[in-house]
């Protein structure tokens, strides 16, 4: 075995295991990344917000005064069960009901259905700007992702609407990238989002975290807000292959194609003659 060989059959294997490193590195790195971000493993990753009484789920977090290159000031997230329409102040994140029950359903029995929501009423200025995020630790060793989630409106307030921004990035800087757009309306107006992986090439194996985010595209400019929401978010995607399984896959087609060969190649000594019409011969030819 040459040297070049014992160096191949060392790296390949070690290459995950540097990949590996790398991510957690990048994650160790990242303000706030000890907690907050959500590493993945099997895949799909499905979250329907129903136990967000005790919390917010890994990796989710809102934020106010959210800019197109900024995540914003980390907010608190109301875990109490909270009204579509409640306007107590500090509970512009809240825990409310899903759409499952009719929309003219009083407070009391919001409370009692089992399917929650994450919700968004922004009650000041930098809750206008706020924004529901979740976040990734990295992708590494990830690819062929797909995403859906639904968005509600849960209270509609005054005469105007809100644009709400579905947007992703990865990195901790730079501008979010635009996926879609919803616009709040009479609840509920449930839309079911989906982006599949042509729309997310960017995301496939990636060191760095992974933000995705429904973002106030209005900003503080609005007098009046809907109360907005999601629930049943769905993140899929697939194991990309090492190195490794491509060179076995790669070593399996070569000996496919040298036993084909083998199998075509005439026998030492044999020689196949044609002669016109239906007539054929075969002639053994002696070494000289
Ligand atoms: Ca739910
Ligand atoms: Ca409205």
């Amino acid at each position: 075995m040459d040297s070049w060989r014992d160096t191949r059959l060392i790296c390949w294997p070690m290459k995950p295991i540097f990949r590996s490193l790398a991510a957690c590195a990048g994650w160790l790195l990242v303000p706030g990344g000890l907690m907050g971000q959500f590493a993945l493993s099997g895949s799909p990753y499905v979250q329907d917000f129903n136990e967000i009484g005790t919390g917010l789920p890994d990796g989710w977090a809102v934020y106010t005064s959210s800019t197109a290159t900024t995540l914003g000031t980390a907010a608190t997230f109301t875990m109490a069960l909270t009204s579509w329409a409640g306007s107590t102040t500090g509970t512009s994140f809240r825990n409310i009901s899903g759409p499952t029950i009719p929309s003219t359903t009083l407070a009391a029995e919001q409370a009692l259905n089992p399917d929650r929501a994450l919700g968004l009423r922004p009650l000041n200025a930098g809750s206008r700007d706020g924004s529901i995020v979740f976040a990734l630790a990295n992708t590494a060793g990830y690819g062929d992702f797909q995403l859906g989630f639904d968005v509600f409106t849960a209270n509609n307030s005054g005469s105007t609407n809100q644009t709400y921004n579905i947007e992703f990035r990865v990195g901790t800087s730079g501008p979010f990238i635009l996926l879609g757009t919803y616009e709040t309306t009479s609840p509920f107006g449930v839309f079911s989002f989906s982006s599949g992986s042509s729309s997310l090439t960017l995301l496939n194996d990636q060191l760095d975290p992974v933000f995705f985010r429904l973002h106030n595209a209005a900003g503080a400019s609005d007098s009046s807000y809907d109360t907005v929401a999601i629930d049943n978010f769905t993140l899929s995607y697939s194991a990309i292959p090492e190195p490794s399984t491509y060179a076995m896959i790669g070593g399996l087609v070569a000996l496919a194609c040298a036993a084909a060969r083998r199998f075509r190649r005439p026998w030492p000594g044999l020689r196949l003659n044609r002669f016109s019409g239906t007539e054929r011969s075969i002639r053994f030819n002696h070494p000289a």
